[in-house]
């Protein structure tokens, strides 16, 4: 075992974090010699499919997309059971890869980083975990995930509920019995959306929170077909290939002609609409170019979906209540199994906690209070999201060159160079950083296209003798101003969504992913190949003196 565990405490690359991303760094670095070590503050791999155990939890891409590309065996060899995967399945695929691979051995599990310190001079960094233990490295990755930092809202008296209380993001481990219990959830994202008919199936009743009410589409979920299957796996480099110049690194399969909407006959919009409903999943905004470019043809979607909800919910006071203002797909478009149909379950009821409603006043040790009512909750779950992107990077105290905090160098929003460097902090890597394409492509596709690019560009820099690499402050500043130009011919950056932080009181408002996969790709690789423009390589001050 020459290139695993850190003897003295020095490794050529710390890596933050065992989910996707830190699990096939790992494995990356160990491929090219490199000695490396993982921290997880988990007791085994798996990430945000580790943390999110609550009950529904399912991925948005369908499961045979959502899975590691870098061995063909491994893609042939293991079996998903469901078009869409659920959360322990998922965990299983972690756990199966972390034997394959042995990875295990490389990392430190119950362990957080606790702050990371670039000292100029050896051009290293020193990264302190929560045990105490301090590592040395020469590169330190973040793998910390986009969706990890839960978001626990500050209400009065959370503390004090005398029930039972949990995050859907930091879900306990042996689960909550709901069984005939007075059940209260806080939240109507994608995880509240997937938790509450799966919750109602054996509660005692069920109150749902909302705040803002959801766009969701059926996923139509269902057992994964042996013959679908077998005939992706005949022909998966060619499916991942063509993913790859999707959008989203998704869903080449069923793309359909694209066409306006704006300029399409109205009853073959609606022709058009009825399939995408019936079909399900989330390309249901896919095959018009101008959905998430114009509001008036976002609208005309939209609006097909609140006509679907008012036929779906019986009662018409709830429907009313569950139906969307505004454009569709704006905030992340969820998808779901009978979301809407719940609300006609007798054990089912909706509180509107908006301002135009009765918002919650407080936590009670006995439930929740909206105004003069109190619910009375036996168990109470808050499906409230995470301070997404930049949550999961800022609470590691980061310190660059002239001890520079990350914090700080953020102060206004993530500032990033393709979304894997930031300028400050040499050899410091974020993969699926703000900047790049992350949580708007495919998660697992992203993941190992960053691990890649950063498996090149170390075996780059010691071909030519480098010991640092720093984004250039310019190269920054263009870089942000082009992912704002893209998100800025879109719709996206009119919602209050997590994208732009909006759901973290105080976050600076800025739209955090990059539109589109395939064209930041070809620039990635551009930069690869033609000897890193942007970035600034150096040597480290001690060796350079030598
Ligand atoms: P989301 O999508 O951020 O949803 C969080 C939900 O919680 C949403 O309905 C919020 O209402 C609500 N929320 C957040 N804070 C509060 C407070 N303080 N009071 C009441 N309600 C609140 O998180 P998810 O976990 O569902 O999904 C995150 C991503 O994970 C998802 O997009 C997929 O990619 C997987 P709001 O809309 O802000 O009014």
């Amino acid at each position: 075992m020459s290139h695993t565990q850190p003897v003295d405490g020095t490794v050529d690359v710390v890596v933050v974090g065992a989910g996707f991303a830190g699990m096939y760094m790992v494995h990356r670095m160990r491929q090219a010699g490199r000695s490396v070590i993982c921290f997880e503050g988990g007791t085994d791999v798996g990430g945000t499919w580790y943390w999110n155990r609550y009950p529904g939890c399912r991925c948005d891409v369908e499961s045979l997309e959502y899975s590691y590309d870098f061995d063909a065996d491994l893609q042939q060899d293991w079996v998903w059971t469901e078009k869409y995967a659920t959360q322990p399945e998922i965990l299983r695929y972690a756990q199966h890869v972390a034997d394959r691979f042995d990875l295990r051995r490389d990392i430190r599990f119950s362990t957080r980083v606790t702050d990371a310190v670039f000292d100029e001079g050896a051009g290293r960094w020193t990264v302190t975990t929560d045990d105490g233990a301090t590592t040395s490295a020469q590169f330190v990755v973040m793998a910390t995930g986009c969706l990890s930092s839960a978001n626990m809202p500050d209400i009065p008296g959370r503390d004090s509920f005398q029930g039972e209380l949990a995050h859907t993001g930091r879900y306990p481990k042996d689960g909550i019995d709901f069984t005939g219990k007075r059940v209260g959830i806080v939240g109507t994202g994608s995880s509240g959306i997937q938790a509450i008919p799966v919750i109602a199936r054996t509660a005692g009743h069920l109150t749902v929170f909302q705040r803002t009410a959801q766009f969701t589409i059926p996923a139509r979920n269902g057992p994964l077909d042996p013959a679908e299957q077998a005939e992706v796996k005949a022909n998966y480099a060619e499916i991942v290939a063509a993913n790859k110049r999707m959008f989203g690194a998704f869903g080449s399969r069923y793309q359909r002609p694209l066409r306006v909407a704006t300029e399409t006959d109205p009853a073959e919009f609606r022709a058009e609409m009825e399939y995408l409903w019936e079909r399900g999943g989330s390309l249901f905004l896919s095959s018009f170019r101008d959905l998430m470019r114009t509001p008036e043809a976002n609208q005309l979607a939209a609006d097909f979906v609140r006509e679907k909800i008012r036929e779906t919910v019986t009662d018409p006071e709830t429907a009313a209540r569950l139906t969307p203002d505004g454009l569709i797909g704006c905030k992340r478009l969820v998808i779901d199994t009978d979301y809407f149909e719940t609300y006609n379950r007798p054990n089912v009821s909706l509180v509107d906690i908006s301002a135009k409603g009765t918002p919650i006043t407080e936590v009670t040790p006995t439930g929740i209070r909206c105004g003069d009512t109190v619910h009375e909750l036996d168990v109470l779950i808050f499906a409230t999201g995470f301070d997404a992107m930049t949550g999961s990077l800022l609470r590691v105290d980061i310190r660059g060159r002239d001890g520079r905090r990350l914090t700080d160098s953020w102060e206004a929003g993530p500032v990033t160079y393709l979304g894997l460097n930031v300028n400050g902090f040499p050899n410091l890597f974020t993969i699926t950083g703000p900047g790049s394409p992350s949580v708007l492509a495919n998660m697992i596709v992203g993941t190992e296209q960053h691990v890649e690019w950063i498996a090149q560009c170390l075996d780059y820099m010691a071909a030519h003798g480098h010991d640092t690499i720093e984004a250039e402050p310019e190269a920054v500043d263009e870089w942000v101003a082009h992912v704002n130009a893209v998100a800025d011919r879109t719709i996206f950056p009119s919602c209050n969504s997590w994208y732009v932080g909006a759901n973290i009181p105080g976050k600076p408002r800025v739209f955090m992913p990059l539109l589109g996969f395939p064209a930041y790709v070809d620039k990635c690789n551009e930069v690869a190949s033609t000897d890193y423009p942007g970035f600034t390589f150096g040597r480290a001050r001690e060796a350079a003196a030598v």
